[in-house]
C-alpha cells in the first residue's frame, strides 16, 4: 500500500526496515553467490569475486524495495522529476547502499564472522566516475536526497564505457589512464532492453502538407539504438528505491551479409561505428566548452532516449499529452541537456500532432534550467553548420523558437525609450553570429532558471544574464547547493559520526540542522579533546593512505592543510603553491623562526589538454620534491600531491583535514561543494568571499574561518576596467618577486619549464592579459590569513572550539535542504510514503 502525502516529516516504516537484518541468511547468500557465480569457495575466491558476491547479496535486498517503490509510483501516479545530466559522479555503490539500508554494521559483523574485512571488500569496487567534479557529484547527492526524502525521481544520463580518467603521476607529471570501470561487471546495474529507443542523426527533413498543416519527417538518417541500464538509488531507511537510468548505445542493424548484398554495407558499418563511439568516454573537461561534434551527439543521444521514454511512460497512463507537465518536470543540469527543449517540441508536434502553441505551452511548463558557471569559456555555443547537419529537424525547431523569441524582444522593447532593440537581439538571440547559444535557449524555454549559491545567483541577475532577468524576472531563483551527510559523514567519517550521534542523537542523518545541538559542546574541554582525538585518528588514516600511495611520510600532528578539487586557474592552486614556496624561503632565511609544522595536501585532475593546469601539477610535485627532501627544515613543511583524487579517497581526505582551502578568485566559483564537505568534517575554511563560502561564513561566523582577498565586486570592477597591473606588485614586493623568480631560475626545475606559469602572472606582451585571476593581488592577504591559521592552531582548545562550531553550523548545507527547496519552489512534487 502506498499513499501520496505532502507532509514533510512522515517517517516511513517499510518492509525492509521492519525486518531485522537476517545475518545467517546474508552469510549464506554470500557463500551461495561465490559458488554459483564463480564455482568457488570463499577461501578460493579473489577479493574482487568476494566483492561481487557481497554486492549481489545486497542487491537482492534492494530489489525487493525497488519493486515496491516502483509499484507505489505506478499506483499513485505522482508527478516525477527527471534530473537530466551528462554527469553522475556516483563513486562506489556498495558502502552507500549498506548505509542507506541501515545494514552497514550488521553486514560488517556478518562478514567478520566469515573472516572478511568489509573495508577490504569495499575497496575492490571501482568508482562509478561518470562525472568531472562539482556538477556531477551534485547530481549524485541530489539523487541520494530525493530518494531519502521520498520524492519520485529519475536520474537520466549516459553509461560511459570509460568514465573520468585515472590519474597517475609519473616524474611529477599527470598521465591519463583509461578508466575501464566495467571490466569486472557492475553488480548493481540492470539492463532493460525492453525500454530501448531509437535515436536519429543526420539526413534531411521532408515536409508534407496535409489538412492545412505541415508534417515533417527526417529521412536518410543514421540511427542508434539506446539501451537503458538502471541503477538503484536507495533512500536512507525509508524503503524507497529510485532509479538512475543511464543509456548505452548499440547499432540498430546487425552487421550482416544481407545489407552487404543490398549495397548498404557502408551504412551498416557507419552505424556500428556511431554506436560504438557515442558512449565511449566522458569528456574530461570541467568548466570548459570544447565544441566537439561527438559531444553534441552524446547530448542528443541520451536526451532523445530519455525524453522519448518520459513521454511513453506518461502515455501508458494518460491520454492527454497536453497535460504532460502536470506529471513530469525536467531539470536540466547546466546547458548540456538543453536539446531536451527542441526534442520535446519535436515529439509533441511530429509524433503527437500538437500545434506549435500547444507544444510550446507544454515544453515551457516542463523544462527548468540550473546554471553552474559564469566562466565565459564554459558557455556552450554550437556552430550552426555542425548543429544543423547532425540534428536537422531539431535545428528547424530551434530556428523557429529563435524567430518567435526575437519577435517577443521586438514587441517588448520596440517603443521603449533608450533601448536599442538591435542591441538586445544581438545579446539575447538564441541563434546569432553563426552559433546556437544553449543557455539562451534554456532560459527562453524554461519556467525556472536557478543559480547554485546566493552570490552566484545575484551575479547572474546583475551581470551575466542581466537582459534575461530584465525580461523574465519571475523565472530567476537561487538554490544554494548541498551535499549528502550520509556519504560524507556517516560513511566517510565513522568516528566523528558516532561522536556526533553520542552527543546529539542520530536525527542529523536525515535532518542535518539537528547537528546544531552540538554547539553547547564547543566550549566543553572534554568534547574538545574527544574531537581533536578523532581528527588525529583520521589524520593517521590519511597518513597511512599517503604512505601507501605516495611513499611520503607525513606527521599526523602537523596541520593538514588541504586543497582538493579540479585543477583550474580560477581555483588558484597556483596561489597555494606559490605561498608554500614563500614559506619555505622564510624558513630557509630564518631557521629559528617559530613555525608550526604543516602538511600541504593537494589533489586535482587537470583536463587533458589544459597546459597551465598540467604544469601546475608538475610545479606542485617539483616543489614537493625539493621541500620534502631538504633536511635543513626538519620536516616542518611537507607537500603531498595525492594521485587520482576521486569520490572514494575524498571521503578519507575530508575526514582528516584541519584547513579547507577555498581560494578561488571571488566571483568565479559558482558555489563549490567541497567547502561544505570539509565543514561537515570539522575543517576550518581558509577562503575568499566566493560562491557558497559566503553562506558558510554567514552560518559559522567570520571568527571561525579565515577570509581574505578581493571581494567579487572588486574583481568585477577591475575586470570592467581592463584588469590590474601585477608588475607593480612584482616590482615592489620582494617576497613575491623572489618566489616568481624561482619559477624561472632553476630552483625547482630547469629554467624554461615553468615559464608559462610565470608568464601567465606577469606577461606584458600584447597577446594575453596578465594575472587574470588576481593571484599576486591577493597574495599578501592570503599570506596574512595563513599566518592567522598558524596562530589559531597553536591554541588547541580554541581550534577545537571553532572546528566543533563548524560541524555544528553546517545544517544548511545538506542536499536534503536543497532538494526540498527545488521541490517547494520549482518542481512541486508530492512525497510518496511506503506503508
Ligand atoms: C561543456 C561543454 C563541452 C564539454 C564539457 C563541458 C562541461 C563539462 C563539465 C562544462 C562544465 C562542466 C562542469 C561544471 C561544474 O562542475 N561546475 C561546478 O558546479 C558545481 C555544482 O553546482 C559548483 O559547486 C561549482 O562551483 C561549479 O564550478
Amino acid at each position: 500500500m502506498a499513499s501520496v502525502t505532502t507532509t514533510s516529516t512522515a517517517t516511513a516504516k517499510t518492509s525492509l526496515t521492519n525486518l531485522k537484518f537476517d545475518k545467517e541468511l546474508f552469510k549464506r547468500s554470500v557463500l551461495y553467490n561465490v559458488k554459483t557465480l564463480y564455482r568457488k569457495t570463499l577461501e578460493e575466491a579473489s577479493a574482487q569475486q568476494i566483492f561481487q558476491a557481497v554486492s549481489y547479496a545486497i542487491k537482492d535486498q534492494i530489489v525487493e524495495n525497488w519493486m515496491e517503490t516502483q509499484k507505489a509510483y505506478e499506483k499513485e501516479d505522482p508527478k516525477m522529476v527527471y534530473y537530466m545530466s551528462m554527469e553522475f559522479l556516483m563513486g562506489r555503490a556498495l558502502g552507500n547502499n549498506m548505509i542507506n539500508l541501515q545494514a552497514y554494521d550488521d553486514v560488517k559483523d556478518a562478514l567478520e564472522e566469515l573472516g572478511l574485512d568489509l573495508n577490504v571488500v569495499e575497496d575492490q569496487e571501482p568508482d562509478a566516475a561518470l562525472g568531472n567534479g562539482g556538477l556531477g557529484r551534485l547530481a549524485a547527492c541530489f539523487l541520494d536526497s530525493l530518494a531519502t526524502l521520498g520524492y519520485p525521481a529519475y536520474g537520466c544520463g549516459i553509461r560511459y564505457r570509460y568514465g573520468m580518467f585515472k590519474q597517475e603521476i609519473r616524474d611529477g607529471y599527470q598521465v591519463e589512464v583509461p578508466d575501464n570501470w566495467l571490466v569486472d561487471g557492475n553488480p548493481f546495474e540492470l539492463r532493460r532492453p525492453e525500454y530501448a529507443k531509437t535515436v536519429k542523426f543526420g539526413g534531411y527533413v521532408t515536409v508534407r502538407h496535409e489538412n492545412g498543416r505541415n508534417f515533417f519527417s527526417q529521412e536518410g538518417y543514421q540511427s542508434v539504438k539506446a539501451i537503458p541500464f538502471d541503477m538503484p538509488i536507495v533512500g536512507y531507511g525509508n524503503g524507497i528505491v529510485n532509479t538512475l537510468r543511464i543509456w548505452d548505445a548499440e547499432a540498430v542493424e546487425c552487421f550482416s551479409l544481407d545489407s552487404f548484398d543490398k549495397g548498404d554495407y557502408q551504412k551498416a558499418v557507419e552505424q556500428q561505428n556511431l554506436a560504438r563511439n557515442i558512449v565511449e568516454v566522458l569528456y574530461p573537461n570541467d568548466n570548459h566548452y570544447a565544441g566537439k561534434e561527438l559531444r553534441l551527439k552524446q547530448q542528443y543521444f541520451f536526451i532523445s532516449a530519455s525524453v522519448q521514454e518520459a513521454v511513453a511512460k506518461y502515455m501508458r497512463k494518460h491520454d492527454d499529452i497536453r497535460k504532460f507537465h502536470e506529471k513530469v518536470t525536467f531539470q536540466l543540469n547546466d546547458t548540456h541537456p538543453t536539446v531536451a527543449v527542441p526534442e520535446l517540441m519535436r515529439i509533441l508536434m511530429d509524433e503527437y500532432y500538437l500545434t506549435w502553441d500547444e507544444a510550446w505551452d507544454v515544453t515551457t511548463k516542463t523544462c527548468a534550467y540550473t546554471n553552474h558557471t559564469i566562466m565565459a569559456e564554459a558557455l556552450e555555443k554550437w556552430p550552426i553548420e555542425l548543429f544543423s547537419r547532425l540534428l536537422p529537424r531539431i535545428y528547424q525547431i530551434v530556428e523557429e523558437i529563435n524567430r518567435r523569441f526575437i519577435l517577443d524582444i521586438q514587441e517588448k522593447y520596440n517603443n521603449v525609450p533608450g533601448v536599442n532593440v538591435q542591441d538586445k537581439i544581438r545579446k539575447m538571440a538564441i541563434i546569432y553570429d553563426g552559433q546556437v547559444k544553449m543557455a539562451h535557449m534554456a532560459i527562453v524555454a524554461g519556467y525556472s532558471v536557478n543559480g547554485v549559491a546566493q552570490l552566484h545567483t545575484e551575479i547572474l541577475k546583475k551581470q551575466e544574464l542581466r537582459d534575461f532577468y530584465e525580461m523574465f524576472p519571475e523565472r530567476f531563483n537561487n538554490k544554494t547547493n548541498g551535499i549528502t551527510q550520509r556519504r560524507f559523514l556517516l560513511h566517510g567519517n565513522p568516528l566523528l559520526a558516532k561522536w556526533v550521534t553520542d552527543h546529539v542523537g542520530s536525527e542529523w542523518i536525515t535532518d542535518l540542522p539537528q547537528i546544531g545541538r552540538l554547539k553547547i559542546y564547543a566550549d566543553d574541554a572534554k568534547a574538545q579533546q574527544e574531537f581533536m582525538n578523532i581528527k588525529y585518528q583520521n589524520k593517521v588514516r590519511l597518513a597511512k593512505y599517503i604512505l601507501e600511495h605516495n611513499g611520503v611520510e607525513v606527521d599526523p600532528r602537523s596541520i593538514f592543510d588541504v586543497q582538493v578539487k579540479r585543477l583550474h586557474e580560477y581555483k588558484r592552486q597556483l596561489l597555494n603553491i606559490l605561498h608554500v614556496m614563500y614559506l619555505y624561503n622564510e624558513l630557509k632565511e630564518h631557521p629559528e623562526m617559530e613555525f608550526y609544522p604543516r602538511t600541504f595536501i593537494f589533489g586535482a585532475k587537470a583536463a587533458a589538454g589544459y597546459r597551465n593546469a598540467k604544469l601546475t601539477i608538475k610545479l606542485i610535485n617539483s616543489v614537493a620534491d625539493v621541500i620534502n627532501n631538504d633536511p635543513s627544515i626538519n620536516g616542518k613543511i611537507k607537500v603531498v600531491f595525492i594521485e587520482n583524487y576521486n569520490v572514494s579517497n575524498a571521503e578519507i581526505i575530508f575526514a582528516a583535514a584541519d584547513v579547507s582551502e577555498q581560494i578561488s578568485t571571488a566571483s568565479k566559483e559558482a558555489s563549490g561543494t567541497g567547502n561544505m564537505k570539509f565543514m561537515l568534517n570539522g575543517a576550518l575554511t581558509l577562503g575568499t568571499m566566493d560562491g557558497a563560502n559566503v553562506e558558510i561564513v554567514e552560518e559559522v561566523g567570520e571568527e571561525n574561518a579565515f577570509i581574505f582577498g578581493l571581494s567579487s565586486d572588486e574583481v568585477i570592477n577591475y575586470e570592467n576596467h581592463g584588469g590590474y597591473n601585477p608588475m607593480e606588485i612584482f616590482n615592489n614586493d620582494q617576497d613575491i618577486r623572489k618566489v616568481l623568480m624561482q619559477l624561472i631560475n632553476g630552483t625547482y626545475s630547469h629554467t624554461e619549464l615553468f615559464r608559462p606559469l610565470y608568464n601567465s602572472l606577469l606577461n606584458t606582451q600584447s597577446t594575453s592579459k596578465a594575472d587574470t585571476y588576481f593571484i599576486l593581488k591577493d597574495f599578501k592577504s592570503y599570506a596574512e590569513a595563513q599566518k592567522k591559521v598558524e596562530q589559531a592552531y597553536k591554541n588547541e582548545a580554541g581550534w577545537a572550539r571553532s572546528a566543533i562550531l563548524n560541524v555544528a553550523s553546517c545544517g544548511k548545507f545538506t542536499s536534503d535542504r536543497t532538494i526540498q527547496q527545488y521541490v517547494d519552489e520549482i518542481w512541486h512534487l508530492d512525497k510518496v510514503v511506503l506503508k
